[in-house]
């Protein structure tokens, strides 16, 4: 696209919250400008089908087919496959359409086949000429779980649509973050970008299995580019997900403060809610440059205006 800038941008993302401020940013910069780390710790096994819906969001996202009022999976769906599969009395909780199940069909394929993660993830992007790069954070199987008050592990799918985040969780684990490696692709993507930033996304279930890696939060460190974030609360209230009730529970400040504090190691700079300006010396002290602004995605409008404060912070539009 005539006039846009050219430069190197690294996003890392969880499901509901970054790809909102990315609907702004795709209409000021070209989607090939653009690299995304996604959360894989969401990432289930449904009817023998790895269903990955951070990365299936931005796939759906960037081939203009995203659900954008659910904010995942695929507009105008359709679900005769589940609703067969309910007649046959199978578990039918999670609800997988029709379009959708394409997409973990030929993910499946390429897997069997022998691709990573990472390998097919690129090939069904190409296909679908999309022209940003999805990263996983991960090849490796990488889990995120909580534990409930009778000690049982609970996949983040169970916890988050089965119970409906309505149980109380002792603690979150990011199972086999410990033998995963990081894929090459996302390491190189946090040491060549410019600016590296962090969407409004849940910092325990979707930035948290990424920074669990340490070589991602290594690189995060060592990174060179500017590194902002964007908070994802407001007031101490959540757009979306259970954020704020998970930081409580974990014993975190459910705070832009708290979140700051997740984040001291790396960050350059984090975008608060004028809500919050208050919270704004405190987070400084931490070394942390502060913008306030409405911070709040729901409209386009809302979403353009985020992401020029963002990409002006970065130094890519003035
Ligand atoms: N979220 C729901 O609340 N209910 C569902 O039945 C559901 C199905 C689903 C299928 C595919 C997919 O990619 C995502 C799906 N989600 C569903 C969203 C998902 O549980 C979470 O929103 C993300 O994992 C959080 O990023």
């Amino acid at each position: 696209m005539e006039g846009k800038p050219q430069v190197s941008i690294t996003l890392l993302s969880g499901g509901t919250g970054t790809p909102k401020l990315l609907l702004g940013i795709r209409e000021l910069l070209d989607d090939n400008l653009l690299t995304i780390i996604g959360n894989t710790g969401d990432d289930d096994i449904f009817f023998g089908l790895l269903v990955s819906p951070d990365i299936d969001s931005l796939i759906y996202l960037f081939s203009n087919q995203l659900n954008l009022e659910k904010f995942w999976g695929v507009e105008d769906e359709t679900y005769n496959t589940l609703q067969q599969l309910g007649m046959m009395k199978e578990p039918t909780w999670f609800q997988l359409g029709d379009k959708d199940l394409a997409l973990h069909l030929a993910r499946n394929r390429l897997l069997s086949s022998g691709y990573r993660l990472t390998e097919a993830i690129n090939e069904i992007c190409a296909k679908l000429k999309i022209s940003a790069k999805i990263i996983p954070m991960t090849d490796d199987p990488v889990k995120t779980t909580m534990l409930n008050e009778k000690n049982e592990r609970l996949s983040f799918q169970e916890y988050t649509v089965k119970f409906r985040e309505k149980i109380p969780v002792k603690a979150v684990h990011y199972e086999g973050s410990e033998k995963a490696k990081a894929t090459k692709e996302a390491i190189s993507a946090i040491k060549n970008a410019d600016t590296i930033i962090l969407g409004p996304s849940n910092p325990i279930t979707s930035v948290g299995p990424m920074l669990a890696l340490p070589e991602i939060k290594n690189a995060l460190i060592k990174s060179k580019a500017k590194v902002i974030a964007i908070s994802p609360l407001d007031s101490g209230k959540a757009f979306s997900g259970p954020a704020v009730r998970l930081l409580k529970e974990l014993d975190f400040e459910a705070s832009s403060l708290g979140i700051a504090n997740m984040y001291k190691d790396f960050l350059d700079v984090m975008v608060i809610s004028s809500n919050d300006s208050e919270l704004g010396e405190n987070i400084q002290n931490l070394g942390i440059k502060v913008i306030c602004t409405n911070i709040s995605l729901k409209t386009k409008t809302e979403q353009i205006n985020l992401s020029k404060v963002v990409l002006k912070e970065a130094g890519i539009i003035f």
